[in-house]
């Protein structure tokens, strides 16, 4: 904008005047709300799995599970300060639970992904039936369905934790509520829900084994089963030059995302493929299950190793290059943005 000298002071003026009534002219950021293309406050970042463990490991020596309900570190992202968000809309952190350790049960509106990092045999209770968690399998608690953690195995277990807690905070629209025992009472026993709601069934509609909420069943997506789906698709399918061979995760109740405002997906490059430049609208948080290799993101190298959780701004455009044979998993606001009629994507 170009503006005359005096005009520039008399506005400069105006604005001083109208600041103590809450009042600001839109003509000066304008340009900033109503952008062009998305540019991200979201910094590209990556974590390494053992630094993280080794401070987490120390505030297991220092606090209970019990006394603080979830011990988790939170990741931010640096270009979000203080805003506990790994992306705008989303929030990540690792949970440990001890062998011999309860996180009580609570409800939230939040939803909540988790995908299992190290350990064998701690729980996840939704609704008072456990999902035993296994390395990589990818447990949901999703909103306002009862959830806690126990661990009974003899070894430490971490898991990612994967919220929209800034999402629900952007709507204003926390509730949350504690149980007055720490652990929910059983309800079924352990894999109840997986028998009758993934194997594309589910209980006849109205009967007495119908006990799941109607719009979010199924709740164990677990390791044994999305892994060789990923090998069986590479051994048969055409590779996509984009992603390699990807799998998202799925809702049965509606064959959408597994969440109202997160989506989830698994993906398998071969050895020595590398993917075309691909960029969205979702900011992706990324897990490096197995392999190693190489992500460029908007010309940025971050070296990939097993377990490290990495981060692709929205609208940065991202190329993945596999050493060896990588397989990540991912998750982002996507769910939310098909909805709002927002997202983007960039295939180049
Ligand atoms: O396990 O319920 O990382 O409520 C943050 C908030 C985990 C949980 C987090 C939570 C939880």
């Amino acid at each position: 904008m170009t503006l005359a000298n005096d005009q520039r002071a008399q506005l400069e003026a105006l604005y001083q005047e109208m600041a103590p009534a809450n009042l600001t002219p839109l003509w000066e950021s304008l340009a900033d709300l109503v952008r062009p293309q998305p540019q991200s406050p979201a910094k590209v970042h990556r974590w390494s799995y053992d630094e993280v463990r080794d401070h987490l490991m120390r505030a297991g020596d220092l606090i209970s599970a019990e006394q603080a309900e979830r011990r988790v570190l939170i990741l931010e992202n640096p270009g979000l300060p203080g805003q506990s968000a790994i992306v705008p809309s989303l929030y990540a952190g690792l949970q440990l639970i001890l062998p011999g350790e309860v996180a009580p049960s609570h409800r939230h509106t939040q939803s909540a992904l988790r995908f299992v990092m190290e350990g064998d045999g701690a729980f996840t209770a939704v609704d008072g039936e456990k999902a035993i968690m296994r390395p990589f399998d990818l447990v949901l608690t999703p909103g306002w369905q009862w959830h806690d953690h126990g661990n009974p195995s003899s070894k430490p277990m971490i898991w990612l934790d994967g919220l929209d807690i800034p999402t629900v905070r952007h709507f204003d629209a926390s509730f949350a509520e504690h149980l007055e025992s720490s652990e929910h009472p059983e309800t079924v026993p352990p894999g109840d829900t997986l028998a009758r709601y993934g194997n594309n069934m589910r209980p006849v509609r109205g009967s007495v084994a119908d006990r799941r909420p109607a719009h979010q069943p199924l709740f164990h997506y677990p390791y044994v089963d999305w892994r060789p789906a990923l090998d069986a698709m590479a051994a048969s399918a055409g590779i996509d030059p984009h992603l390699g061979h990807a799998l998202e995760f799925l809702n049965p109740a509606n064959g959408g995302p597994v969440m109202p405002t997160i989506a989830a997906h698994v993906r398998l490059l071969p050895a020595g493929f590398e993917t075309r430049p691909r960029r969205t609208t979702d900011g992706t948080v990324f897990v490096v299950v197995e392999g190693s290799g190489t992500a460029v993101i908007e010309g940025q190298e971050i070296a990939l190793h097993p377990r490290d959780i990495f981060i692709v701004p929205s609208w940065h455009a991202l190329r993945l290059q596999a050493a060896n044979t990588l397989v990540l998993f991912g998750y982002s606001d996507k769910a939310a943005q098909e909805k709002l009629n927002l997202y983007k994507e960039q295939n180049a």
